[in-house]
C-alpha cells in the first residue's frame, strides 16, 4: 500500500516577531504565516496528497488570540484534505494548552472539521496509513516522547499500511543550533528524541518538527524535519533552508520518497561584508541587489559589516543603511566598521574657511577616536556627525 501526504511543522501561528520594531512590517510577516497555509493546501491538492501532518507547534503560544484561532481554523478548513497535528512545545496538550480552550474547540468544530489534534500517544489508523503520534503534553518533557513506540505494538492489525510517526523535539548532534527561537524564550528545551532506539524496520516515515529548517535526521532516509512552512529566522549556515513543505510518498518497508517544495514567501538572507577600501561601499549595493528576487517586498536581511572606511564613505554607508531600513521588512545590522578620517578629510575639517572651532573639535575627536572602547566609539560617531554637518553646508 502506497500513500502520498504532506509533512509540515512549526507553523507557529500568532508568532509576534517582537524584534521587528515597525508594526506595519510585523503584521505583514504575521499575515504571511497564515497565507502560506493557502499555498500548502493548494500543494496538497495538486499532488493528490491524501492528508497533511503537522509535526507540532501549529500555534506559537499556549494562548493564541481568538483572531489567530479563527484564522487558523478557517485556513485549515479550506485545505480540502484531512489535517493531523500533534501538540509541540509551543502548544502542548493538556489543560493549559490551546487545544483545551473553549474558543478553539468551538471554532475547530465549526470551521475545521477536517482537523484532528492527536493529543494521545496511541495509533491512529486510517484506511491508507497508520499515524503514530508522539504529542508533547508539556512544554518541557524529560522522557523521550517516542518511547512508547519501543514497546508492544499490535502491528499485525495494520497489515501493509505505511506507518508514519509524528514527533516534535531535537535529536542528538544539533548542539547550540537547536535553540528553536531567535527571540529566545522557549528555545533550547530538552524534548530529546532518541530515534536510534526505535526498532528497525517497523516504521516507514518519521515526520519531525521543532527544527525550523529542512533537514534529514540521521542518514537512513526515514526521518526528516520539514522545517517551517514560511521562513521565520535568518539562516545560521549556508545549508539552512526553510519555507518548504514536504511531499512524502511512503510504502510499507520501502524507503520513502521525499520532495521539498517552496511554500514560503518571505526571504531571509544573511550578508557579511568587510570593507577594505572606500569603493567597497559600492560593492555592498551590488551584492544587496543580487540577494533578493525582483519584485519581492517580503525581504529581511542580517547584515554584518566590518573593516574601515573614510568619513565620506562612512556617510555613504549610512545613506545605504537608511535605504535598506525602508526597503526591508527588517534589516538587522551588526556594524563593526571603523570610520577614520583620511588626511585630506582632517585637513578639510580644519580648513580655515570653516569655523575655527570645527577644526579644533575635529582634531580633539580624531585623537579620542583612536582610543579603545566606548570613548573611541563615541568619538568616531561624533566625528562622523561633525563631518556630515560640515558636508551638508558645503
Ligand atoms: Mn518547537
Amino acid at each position: 500500500m502506497v500513500v502520498t501526504f504532506i509533512h509540515t511543522a512549526d507553523w507557529q501561528l500568532g508568532k509576534p516577531f517582537a524584534k521587528i520594531n515597525n508594526p506595519e512590517n510585523r503584521s505583514i510577516l504575521q499575515a504571511e504565516r497564515i497565507e502560506a497555509l493557502q499555498r500548502l493546501g493548494a500543494l496538497a491538492r495538486e499532488k493528490n496528497a491524501k492528508f497533511i501532518v503537522v509535526a507540532g507547534d501549529l500555534f506559537d503560544s499556549r494562548q493564541p488570540t481568538r483572531a489567530t484561532v479563527s484564522r487558523a481554523c478557517t485556513m485549515i478548513g479550506g485545505m480540502g484534505v484531512p489535517v493531523y497535528a500533534i501538540p509541540g512545545n509551543h502548544d502542548p496538550a493538556g489543560p493549559s494548552g490551546p487545544y483545551a480552550q473553549d474558543y478553539f474547540r468551538s471554532e475547530h468544530e465549526r470551521l475545521a472539521p477536517n482537523l484532528t489534534i492527536l493529543t494521545e500517544a496511541v495509533p491512529f489508523v486510517r484506511d491508507d496509513a497508520v499515524l503514530l503520534p508522539c504529542p508533547l503534553l508539556h512544554q518541557h518533557v524529560n522522557a523521550d516522547p517516542t518511547e512508547w513506540l519501543r514497546g508492544d505494538l499490535d502491528t499485525q492489525a495494520w497489515g501493509n499500511k505505511p506507518r508514519i510517526v509524528l514527533a516534535h523535539g531535537s535529536i542528538q548532534g544539533f548542539g547550540a543550533e537547536q535553540a528553536d527561537d531567535e527571540d529566545g524564550g522557549i528555545g533550547g528545551v530538552p524534548n530529546q528524541l532518541n530515534l536510534d532506539r526505535l526498532p528497525n524496520g517497523v516504521f516507514d516515515y518519521i515526520a519531525l518538527g521543532d527544527w525550523h529548517g529542512f533537514r534529514e535526521a540521521g542518514a537512513n532516509g526515514f526521518a526528516w524535519y520539514s522545517g517551517t512552512h514560511e521562513s521565520d529566522r535568518f539562516p545560521r549556515s549556508d545549508s539552512y533552508q526553510s519555507g518548504l513543505s514536504l511531499v512524502v510518498t511512503a510504502e510499507r518497508t520501502k524507503r520513502p520518497i521525499v520532495q521539498e517544495i517552496k511554500t514560503g514567501a518571505s526571504v531571509w538572507r544573511k550578508l557579511s561584508v568587510t570593507f577594505h577600501a572606500d569603493s567597497d561601499v559600492e560593492l555592498l549595493k551590488e551584492r544587496f541587489a543580487s540577494l533578493f528576487p525582483a519584485g519581492s517586498i517580503k525581504n529581511l536581511l542580517e547584515l554584518e559589516l566590518a573593516g574601515s572606511l573614510s568619513l565620506e564613505a562612512g556617510r555613504q554607508l549610512e545613506e545605504i543603511l537608511s535605504l535598506l531600513e525602508a526597503r526591508l521588512l527588517r534589516c538587522k545590522i551588526k556594524n563593526h566598521t571603523t570610520v577614520t578620517p583620511t588626511a585630506e578629510e582632517t585637513a578639510r575639517l580644519a580648513d580655515p574657511a570653516n569655523n575655527p572651532l570645527i577644526g579644533a573639535v575635529a582634531e580633539a575627536l580624531r585623537v579620542q577616536a583612536t582610543l579603545p572602547g566606548e570613548t573611541g566609539e563615541t568619538a568616531q560617531r561624533a566625528l562622523r556627525e561633525l563631518f556630515n554637518m560640515v558636508h551638508a553646508n558645503i
